[in-house]
């Protein structure tokens, strides 16, 4: 495979659209070295999400502790609103312009699958939500795709890869593939009981061949408490009513006996769906709402040349603080230079934003996956999921 580009070339600033690499000819060529200061904002977010989570940051600080810039950002895992700065970059802007393409390309698809997986998880209200849509990513990003989902608050992700680099065991249950080999799902469920180590829980797939009921209470009497649960995947010409298949196997399962048999839902699931079927789905895997969710749309702006502020039209000019209030949480966008102190409730102010890199390098330590993970779990949970 070779579009695509290594770490070294994105490092290089070579994955940059032309028109910043000519920007950066004609300054030279001008000799002019215009120090600005430019920030990083979503004007608005996609589907009229009333907020977002912001992942990328960490591989942001790879690039800028390259260069000789300043930079200062919200940290990774933060919930931020539209017009909120969430990176402010310093410096020369022909140190860093032809890192635009790069740093807004860490940022807009992961934070988009990261508050796609936080929506489900919160739609999912407790249950689990595993991150089942690598195969909807190109192979060479899934692990970026997976840890977006992780660090937002998927309970699992189902590639080797990516669970090994975030240090988690991989989730998953049966594909309908190991159903048809086996000639049956009973076949599939006792060859999976029989081979895979006992610490995997074991989760029939339970719509390949005949009716999810009639399946999951053949799989439950097969492997008898053995089961942990059952998936329903029921393909779209047959679903109809998805929730009420749900409640059918529930029911079954029940009537003989199964009450500690789970079931599980996956294919086409999303946040909406989600909050249809959790009186009777007990987790959910999702794959291509969360792995090809929508890219938040960021820009970068210049808004202060050589100290003045400036920018273009729809932009306000000059450098920005991001406050939020200790009391009530509130958060404001204020021009830095005149940033209050006090909230309009009386509370303290102090800025959300944390220094980033400086002098060639990352300021303070990265934070650890849990830490990222820790901090956008907390900030979505006060959320809701409509304006
Ligand atoms: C898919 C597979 C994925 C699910 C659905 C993600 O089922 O189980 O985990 O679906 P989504 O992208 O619509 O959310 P199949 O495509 O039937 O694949 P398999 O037989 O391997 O389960």
């Amino acid at each position: 495979m070779e579009f695509h580009a290594t770490s070294e070339e994105v490092l290089a600033g070579r994955v940059c659209d032309v028109y910043f690499r000519r920007t950066v000819e004609i300054l030279k060529a001008r000799g002019l070295r215009k120090r600005v200061v430019a920030e990083v904002t979503a004007k608005s977010l996609p589907e009229s999400w009333p907020w977002a989570l912001l992942v990328g940051i960490e591989e942001c600080a790879e690039v800028l502790s390259g260069l000789p810039v300043l930079s200062r950002s919200l940290p990774e895992g933060s919930v931020f609103y539209p017009w909120e700065p969430v990176l402010t970059i310093e410096g020369c802007y022909e140190e860093f312009a032809e890192y635009e393409t790069t740093l807004l390309g860490l940022l807009c698809q992961a934070s988009g699958v990261a508050t796609c997986a936080s929506r489900c998880r919160k739609a999912a209200d407790g249950r689990s939500v595993l991150s089942f849509g690598a195969r909807r990513a190109h192979p060479m990003v899934a692990p970026m795709v997976e840890r977006a989902a992780y660090v937002a608050g998927c309970d699992g992700v189902s590639t080797v890869l990516a669970a090994e680099k975030l240090g988690i065991p991989p989730s998953g249950t049966m594909p309908h593939s190991l159903a048809l080999v086996m000639g049956s799902t009973v076949e599939a469920a006792r060859a999976f009981d029989e081979v895979i180590d006992q610490d995997v829980p074991r989760i029939a797939l339970v719509d390949t061949f005949g009716d999810e009921k009639f399946e999951a209470v053949a799989a439950a009497e097969a492997l008898g408490g053995r089961l942990a649960g059952v998936r329903l995947d029921t393909p779209g010409s047959r679903r109809g009513d998805l929730r009420r298949i749900a409640e059918e196997v529930r029911w079954e399962l029940d009537l003989r006996g199964f009450q500690e048999v789970k079931i599980f839902v996956s294919g086409g699931i999303n946040e909406y769906k989600i909050l249809e079927l959790n009186d009777f789905a007990d987790g959910y895997g999702v794959g291509t709402r969360i792995s090809a969710a929508p890219t938040v749309d960021f820009a970068m702006d210049i808004v202060e040349v050589d100290g003045l502020p400036v920018a273009k039209r729809g932009m306000a000019s000059g450098r920005k603080a991001l406050l939020g209030c200790r009391s009530c949480r509130a958060r404001l966008v204020a021009p830095a230079a005149l940033a209050p102190a006090k909230c309009h409730c009386g509370g303290a102010l102090e800025s959300l934003v944390k220094p980033l890199t400086g002098d060639g390098k990352r300021t303070g330590d990265p934070p650890t996956i849990a830490r990222i993970r820790e901090r956008a779990i907390s900030q979505a949970a006060e959320l809701s999921l409509e304006p």
